[in-house]
């Protein structure tokens, strides 16, 4: 629990981005900036989520509003929301989301900035139109010094993350973000319309008691994720609920795994390297936990294109590395 006092010194996140950015020596500000729009974003898209059962029950989607324009589905909004927030921050080059086909460089060369972002506005898309958590994730790259912004900046390894996160719309919004010094958890307070820090510097329990995987796909797993599954079922409790963000919160917040392994309907695997895998692997790590895609750390793959998918499995230390040996032994 931390100490709130009298609740008149509250640690937003803006102030503890601004605080980690006074303390190192090259910081210019711009990635506090970068932060806001992300935070304002999921602000936005928080209240959007708020309204969607409403607007469902209404039966407005796909209507046109009063304005005469077309109601944009939840997902096609929030990208746009997304998109336009990161854009008028000035600090973003370059955009990769899961809604576009194509990365976007950001146009105006004057409001080019040294970031490149990675991001699925809205996951979790099956959980969507029934009320259950959905979430944005997001990826923080720095554009290679010195060179034009292209696609040579994403053809490379997880490593080279400057901060990463995700924010969960569940029973409660919260953001979670690492900038490489640990991982933090920021509860949005709907009353003032800040993230103030509730969960300082979260970290993994070396083991846990619960495995997260979709369970009606084993029949396509490779054996050793088939037989990990097996093995692990008889010592731990079943939770899935589908969005990667609900399940890797659970995760950071409990222990014990999660996964999503590469099986033969879908053979590279359902989630995208860049803006899903990465920036989840990159949380867990800063977490002291650990992700593979059972035979390599999943931070060291190297995407070919942007939607590139893979196989991932995620959580406590001693339980991935536990699912790791029976790829050794394979
Ligand atoms: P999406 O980007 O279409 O929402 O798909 C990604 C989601 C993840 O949030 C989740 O972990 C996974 O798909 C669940 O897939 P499944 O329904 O096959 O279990
Ligand atoms: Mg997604």
């Amino acid at each position: 629990k931390i100490n709130v006092g009298d609740g008149t010194d509250l640690m937003t996140m803006t102030r503890w981005v601004l605080a980690q950015q006074q303390a190192s020596a090259e910081a210019t500000g711009d990635l506090t900036i970068l932060l806001t729009a992300i935070q304002f974003g999921c602000k936005y898209v928080a209240s959007k989520v708020k309204q969607a059962g409403l607007i469902n029950l209404l039966g407005l989607t796909g209507e046109a509003n009063v304005q005469g324009e077309d109601v944009k589905k939840l997902d096609v909004l929030a990208n746009d929301i997304f998109r336009n927030s990161l854009i008028a921050s000035g600090k973003v080059s370059l955009l990769v989301s899961e809604e576009d086909e194509h990365a976007m460089v950001v146009e105006n060369p004057e409001q080019r900035g040294k970031y490149i972002v990675t991001f699925d506005p809205l996951d979790g898309s099956s959980n969507i139109d029934c009320g259950v958590s959905i979430g944005t994730i997001f990826g923080i790259f720095r554009v290679q010094d010195g060179e034009e912004v292209g696609m040579k900046d994403l053809i490379r390894s997880g490593r080279n993350m400057v901060a990463a996160g995700y924010c969960m719309y569940g029973s409660y919004c919260e953001m979670i973000l690492s900038v490489g010094s640990g991982v933090n958890g920021f509860t949005l307070d709907p009353a003032i319309g800040e993230f103030i820090m509730t969960h300082p510097n979260i970290t993994l329990p070396p083991r846990g008691k619960i495995y997260s995987v979709n369970e009606g796909n084993m029949k396509y797993f490779d054996e050793p994720s088939k037989n990990y599954v097996n093995a692990v079922k008889n010592k731990y409790s079943a939770r899935y609920v589908g969005s990667m963000v609900a399940d890797v919160h659970r995760t950071l917040l409990y222990g014990g795994i999660f996964g999503y392994p590469a099986d033969s309907k879908s053979k590279r695997g359902k989630l995208r390297i860049l803006y899903e895998v990465f920036p989840m692997a990159y949380l867990i790590e800063q977490a002291g936990g650990k992700a593979t895609t059972g035979t390599q750390s999943a931070l060291d793959l190297i995407p070919e294109h942007i939607h590139d998918r893979s196989g991932v499995w995620l959580g406590s230390k001693e339980d991935v590395e536990e699912l790791e040996s029976f790829y050794k032994q394979a």
